[in-house]
């Protein structure tokens, strides 16, 4: 049976706005007519796909209104589309706002419609602790027919922070394996201006304060203290100022080099040979998986979800948060020897492969629609 399955994310954000996409498209490929919901058209969606449809929630600014009502034109948006495309479920990224929103397209269209909402980490671990949004969080947890979580970590979390009356399932990340494995882009490295006997090491994320970027940076001088090499920094966001004047106090400004956002990563992980995610919350991490697709071991910090990716000692390392001595550590004794660098390598594309097998989990996704629209 072939379901009609309308899908809801914020599009430009990172990690959930990636895996809504690519689980849209994945879906498509398996033969679902799948409907993206969304403020502007996801941008991992970069080509046509006949059985894929976008549907724009319009915000009108009427000067009457302080604030322009982006929830209730989603809500009104997800009804409309519901009804007129006849859709089985919404699968919504994030409880707050679309849960709620979705609920609310619910109470418009009729009980057959089903809510799936994944929980992506910030909306329990930044809103969770807002009590002025706790409860609606709760509502919009409960109200879905089926929750699920990117970690157990996050399951825990929301579990311990908000205690909903509804049992939420895990349903780890994944990235598409045919883009994210090892090319042949050496030439890059000469382009950069990088030496080829000069490790690279990489740090992906949107620079906001969670991430810890400084603690990369310092990381980052001890290593190449003992390591030739260079750090590329991929992304935007609040703290670039203040991680440009740390590399400049740190005398790095020649061996660190800030590259933007970037569309293309799995080129830049092919040159890479080591990733840095130092962050203090981290319901997954996303871009591990990206990275040890591509071949490249891991070092992150022992928070929330990202145990669950990097298994210490076998694809990667962990570190307690802030022990930049302790990753520089590791980081270095795992640059200096070719054979233990090639096993973690291995490794890491072996995780990805195995235990977040894409196949493996859009399947998890089918049976989990499957049941709740009664066709087991
Ligand atoms: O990390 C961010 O700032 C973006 C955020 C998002 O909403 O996209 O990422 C969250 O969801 C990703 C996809 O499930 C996870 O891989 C990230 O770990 C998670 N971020 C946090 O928990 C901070």
């Amino acid at each position: 049976m072939k379901l009609k399955i309308g899908i809801t994310c914020y599009p430009s954000v990172g990690g959930s706005g990636v895996i809504a996409t690519e689980l849209g498209k994945l879906l498509a490929e398996k033969g679902h007519e799948i409907h993206f919901i969304t403020s502007s058209l996801p941008f991992r969606l970069n080509k046509v796909y006949c059985n894929i449809y976008y549907h724009e929630v319009e915000v009108n600014h009427y000067s009457v209104f302080k604030y322009p009502p982006y929830d209730l034109a989603l809500a009104s948006k997800m009804a409309e589309v519901a009804k007129r495309e006849k859709l089985d479920l919404l699968h919504v990224h994030y409880a707050i706002p679309h849960a709620v929103c979705a609920y609310l397209a619910k109470q418009m269209v009729g009980e057959d419609l089903k809510i799936v909402t994944t929980l992506h980490g910030t909306d329990i671990t930044v809103l969770g602790y807002d009590p002025s949004l706790t409860n609606l969080l709760k509502f919009g947890i409960e109200k879905s027919d089926v929750v699920t979580a990117v970690s157990n970590s996050l399951v825990a979390q929301t579990n311990d922070l908000i205690e909903p009356n509804k049992e939420i399932e895990t349903i780890y990340n994944f990235i598409d394996e045919r883009i994210y494995c090892k090319k042949n882009t050496l030439h890059l490295k000469e382009e950069y201006g990088i030496k080829q006997e000069e490790k690279v090491i990489i740090h992906v994320s949107n620079f906001r304060q969670v991430k810890r970027v400084p603690d990369v940076i310092k990381a980052f001088q001890l290593i190449q203290e003992k390591v030739p090499s260079k750090l590329l920094l991929v992304g935007d966001g609040p703290e670039l100022t203040v991680v440009c004047r740390l590399v400049e106090q740190l005398g790095l400004t020649d061996k660190v080099l800030f590259l933007g956002k970037q569309e293309s990563v799995e080129d830049l992980y092919s040159i890479s040979d080591l990733k840095l995610l130092l962050s203090e919350k981290e319901s997954f991490g996303l871009v591990l998986l990206e990275a040890m697709a591509c071949g490249v071991p891991c070092i992150g910090t022992s928070i929330g979800g990202i145990p669950e990716v990097i298994s210490n000692n076998e694809n990667g390392y962990l570190c307690e948060l802030g022990d930049t001595t302790a990753v520089a550590s590791k980081a270095i004794s795992l640059l200096s020897d070719p054979k233990l660098h090639t096993l973690m390598s291995t490794n890491a594309r072996n995780t990805v492969i195995e235990k977040f097998n894409s196949s493996k989990i859009v399947n998890e996704y089918e049976k989990l629609y499957f049941k709740i629209v009664g066709q087991n």
